[in-house]
Formats: structure tokens, C-alpha cells, sequence
């Protein structure tokens, strides 16, 4: 008789199929279904020829095929799709089997998926996986949610085929009730936009101002991964750079216009939802959409009259400034994406654990890197950390990297290369280092018009007071409310 499988993977696109694989490498015994079944007989006579992995044919092959509780993964397009899986799977299911999502749902479908399941008897964890087809074929990392309940059933498999950091632990932790596993993959993908929004505005001051030709470019970036900003999108940026086929160089040939599937702009909308200042990745997410708006652009190029970048020669100091200038906005930016998920931790209800996270993200997934483990390290030393920027080692990196910070970014405005995302940084930081703002007059302006009442720095805060700013004798004020 046939051995029953350790866990069921529904869809045999790029992820599914890669993550089956690296089930099967270690030792699980897989069972392999997707809609269009004749996806499982290429997969079984192609990829997963000679591996233990059971083909299934319907939903109810595919359970009959399983252990029990039975652990149903689905690596579905995220969306409906999802729900019109589980809601075929649901009347086959028993209590205490688990339903896993590791597809990139949004976080509150995931909460509403938890709830609705729990009422039901079945598991549901919802799970972030990223790190691409590489990662799901040799270890990705993996940021599960949901019910905790199910989550010693599918630990071994999880922390079997996770990344592993060079210290051998393994890049999954359980993260939290409800939808905070695709919370923090969303808040993963937010950074991964920031990430690589700021090397191609590197890239561009590089290219445009100091006229560095593909391979001396290629040779920076190589250089820069050998210092603190040492990670997977700084060197594939580089050989991205020297990649040449029978035409040349492929960057040259690139249109300059980005696409993107959505998480970045989730997360900036989570971040105005919960007011956070989430500066560096809105302004990334938007950088996409002025980048799609190419037509627009070549003709507002014409209309103004651009002029050609001055030219200003290359010198060790100007790089060296840049590096930090990237260090710096990187700090900025994943201090702003810590900043998110401690708010969203308290408003939902999650016990997030920071420096599980960091951890989570060290290797498998595109935003791998040695930084993360000072990430670690920093929430490690103080787990009650209010902010990374409160840590003593990255403010020491924050006040070593501010002059140079403030050359590059005065060089980009006088020059005219945009750069949104490091600009940002700096205009995040000096605000949140600056103790007295201007929204004093913000606050008279809003009770002037609106009568929306000020708080006074001579009373205790939490009075509301309202001036009659024209005379006109009304003492009527408008409710307070916070946005
Ligand atoms: P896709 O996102 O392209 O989804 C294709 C799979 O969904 C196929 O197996 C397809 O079955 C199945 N499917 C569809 Br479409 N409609 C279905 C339905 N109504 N019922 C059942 N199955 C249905 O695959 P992917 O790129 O492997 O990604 C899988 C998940 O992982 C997605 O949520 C994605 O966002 C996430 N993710 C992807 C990456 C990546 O690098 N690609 C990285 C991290 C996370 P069919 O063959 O019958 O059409």
C-alpha cells in the first residue's frame, strides 16, 4: 500500500511546485494536486520524477492520500482563489485538520479566514513565503500566523525546509495570531520596495552625475557588499549591472518604467491607516507609479527643457558618501517598518516578537542580510526597544553617515536627480529628531477655519482649548477626533 503523505500542496505554479521539491529533499512525503490536473502528471513525469511525491487527482483524492489531521498547504493565486479553495475543502475536512495559506494574501483576509474556520473546528494558518522560486526550492523564509494550535503539527515540516542562518537557525518562527504572518510578510515586501528603490536611485546619481559606465558601476555595488550593506539585492544589483547577451549590456535596454503586484502599496495604506510615518516606502510605491507614467514624463521632459546633469567628477570622498547615504536611509527605513508593525501588534492584538522577525528575514527571502542581524542583536539587548533608532549601535551609524547624508541629498536637489526615497529619509529624520515641530500653527490653522480646538503646551495635554480667532463670538467647537 501506497505510504500516506505528510502534507497535501495545492497548485503547481513556480512556488508549489519548488516547495514540494524542497518537502520531498527533506524527507516529507508530499502529496502534489492542482486544479488543472494534468499539471500533476507533468509535474510527476517532469521535475518530481524518481521523489516520493504522491500525485492527486481531486480534492477528495488528494485528502484520502493524507495523514491525519490532515495539513492542506495551498500556493494558489491570492485572492478569490483562496476562498473558493477552501470553501470546496471545507465539507471534506474534519476537525482538526489544517488549512495553510502561503500564498501573498493580504492580512485581513487572513484574519477573517482565521475566524471564520475557527467557528468550523479547522486550522488555519496564513503564512508568508518569500524568497522566490529559489528560496521555495532550497529553503525560504517563512513567517506563519494564525491559530497557534496547529502550529506544532506543522513546525518539523516549516523549520525543516526554511532558510537557515549561518548560525543554523532556521529563518520561520511563529509570529502571531489572526493574519500576522502575511502581516509581516506584507511589512517584508514594503521594505523590499525601499530597498530597492534606494540602489537605483544610487545607481542613477552614479550613472547620470558621475558618468560611471556599466562595468565601474558593477564594481561599486560589488565593493559596497563587501561592507555593512553586504546583501542579496545589493549583489544581484550587481550582476545585474555587467550582464551582457549578444547585444550588449540588457540594463541599457530596459524600459524605465516599474511594475508591482500590490504588497508595497498595502503596506503604505495599512501605514496611513494606522499613522505611521511610513515615508520611505510610500515614496518607493509612488517612485513606481511616476516610473509607469513614461509617456507623460518624456513629454514633460521636452516641455520644461531639461537639462543635461552637470558633470561631476568622481571622487572616493563622493562615494564613499553614498554608501552611507544608503546605510543611513536603510536604517531610516527599516526603523519606519518596526515602527508599523509595533503599531499594528498593539491595534490588532498580536504579540509580535522583533527580533524573531529580523531573524525570520536573515537568509531566504529577497531582503536578506547581514544588517538583519544587528536588527536581532538590538531587539535582542532590549526587547521592550521603542524604536531601532533608540538603539545605541544604530545611532552610532546614524551620526557617522548624517554628513554625508546631507552632501548627497543637497547634491540630488541642486542637480536635479530625483531621490525620493533618501530624501525622504533624511526629512523623516530630522522631523523625528526635532522636538518642537511646526504644527503649532498646523493646529491654529485647523481650529481657525474648523474650529478643531488645540492642545496647549503651558496645560496639561489632553485639554482642548478653541480661540475666536475673527470675533465672531461663537463658542462652539468642533468634536475631537484623531486620523
Ligand atoms: P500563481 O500566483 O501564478 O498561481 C497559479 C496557481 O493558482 C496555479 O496552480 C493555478 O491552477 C492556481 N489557481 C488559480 Br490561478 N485559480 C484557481 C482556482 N480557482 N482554484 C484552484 N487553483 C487555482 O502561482 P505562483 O507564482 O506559484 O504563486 C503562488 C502564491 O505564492 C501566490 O499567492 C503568490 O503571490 C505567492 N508568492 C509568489 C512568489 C513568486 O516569486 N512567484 C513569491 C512569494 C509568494 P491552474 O494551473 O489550474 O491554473
Amino acid at each position: 500500500m501506497q505510504q500516506k503523505g505528510d502534507i497535501a500542496v495545492v497548485g503547481l505554479a513556480v512556488m508549489g511546485q519548488n516547495l514540494i521539491l524542497n518537502m520531498n529533499d527533506h524527507g516529507f512525503t508530499v502529496v502534489a494536486y492542482n486544479r488543472t490536473t494534468s499539471k500533476v502528471d507533468e509535474f510527476l513525469n517532469g521535475n518530481a520524477k524518481g521523489t516520493n511525491i504522491i500525485g492527486a487527482y481531486s480534492i477528495k483524492d488528494m485528502l484520502s492520500k493524507l495523514k491525519k489531521p490532515r495539513k492542506v498547504m495551498l500556493m494558489v493565486k491570492a485572492g478569490e482563489v483562496v476562498d473558493q479553495f477552501i470553501d470546496s475543502l471545507i465539507p471534506q475536512l474534519d476537525q482538526g485538520d489544517v488549512i495553510i495559506d502561503g500564498g501573498n494574501s493580504n492580512f485581513a483576509d487572513t484574519e477573517r479566514r482565521v475566524k471564520t474556520l475557527k467557528k468550523k473546528g479547522i486550522y488555519f494558518i496564513g503564512t508568508g513565503v518569500s524568497g522566490g522560486e529559489e528560496g521555495a526550492r532550497f529553503g525560504p523564509s517563512m513567517m506563519p500566523g494564525g491559530m497557534m494550535e496547529a502550529w506544532p503539527t506543522i513546525k518539523p515540516i516549516f523549520k525543516a525546509i526554511a532558510a537557515k542562518t549561518p548560525n543554523g537557525e532556521a529563518c520561520c518562527e511563529w509570529v502571531g495570531s489572526g493574519g500576522a504572518g502575511h502581516f509581516v510578510k506584507m511589512v517584508h515586501n514594503g521594505i523590499e520596495y525601499g530597498d530597492m528603490q534606494l540602489i537605483c536611485e544610487a545607481y542613477q546619481f552614479m550613472k547620470d552625475l558621475l558618468e560611471l559606465d556599466n562595468e565601474h558601476l558593477s564594481a561599486i555595488f560589488t565593493n559596497w557588499n563587501q561592507t555593512e550593506l553586504n546583501s542579496y539585492l545589493i549583489e544581484i544589483t550587481a550582476n545585474i549591472l555587467k550582464f551582457q547577451d549578444k547585444e550588449g549590456y540588457v540594463i541599457d535596454r530596459i524600459l524605465d518604467t516599474a511594475g508591482q503586484k500590490g504588497t508595497g502599496k498595502w503596506t503604505g495604506i495599512n501605514a496611513l491607516d494606522l499613522g505611521i510615518p511610513l515615508t520611505l516606502i510610500a515614496e518607493s510605491v509612488f517612485a513606481r507609479c511616476i516610473s509607469a507614467q513614461k509617456n507623460t514624463r518624456l513629454q514633460a521632459e521636452r516641455f520644461y527643457g531639461k537639462k543635461a546633469y552637470p558633470h561631476t567628477p568622481i571622487s572616493s570622498a563622493l562615494l564613499h558618501d553614498l554608501q552611507q547615504s544608503l546605510l543611513f536611509a536603510k536604517i531610516i527605513s527599516y526603523a519606519q517598518g518596526y515602527m508599523l508593525m509595533q503599531e499594528a501588534s498593539q491595534t490588532y492584538n498580536w504579540i509580535l516578537n522583533y527580533g524573531d522577525i529580523a531573524l525570520m528575514w536573515r537568509e531566504g527571502c529577497i531582503i536578506r542580510s547581514i544588517f538583519l542581524e544587528k536588527i536581532k542583536a538590538a531587539f535582542d539587548r532590549s526587547p521592550q526597544l521603542q524604536n531601532l533608532l533608540f538603539d545605541d549601535y544604530f545611532k552610532s551609524l546614524v551620526q557617522k553617515a548624517l554628513p554625508s547624508v546631507r552632501r548627497i541629498v543637497a547634491k540630488g536637489i541642486e542637480t536635479g536627480i530625483a531621490m525620493p526615497a533618501l530624501t525622504s529619509a533624511l526629512s523623516f529624520f530630522d522631523g523625528f529628531t526635532t522636538a518642537r515641530l511646526p504644527a503649532n500653527l498646523l493646529q491654529a490653522q485647523r481650529d481657525y477655519f474648523g474650529a478643531h480646538t488645540y492642545e496647549r503646551l503651558d496645560k496639561a495635554y489632553g485639554q482642548f482649548f478653541h480661540t475666536d480667532w475673527i470675533g465672531s463670538n461663537s463658542n462652539v467647537s468642533s468634536s475631537g477626533y484623531n486620523v
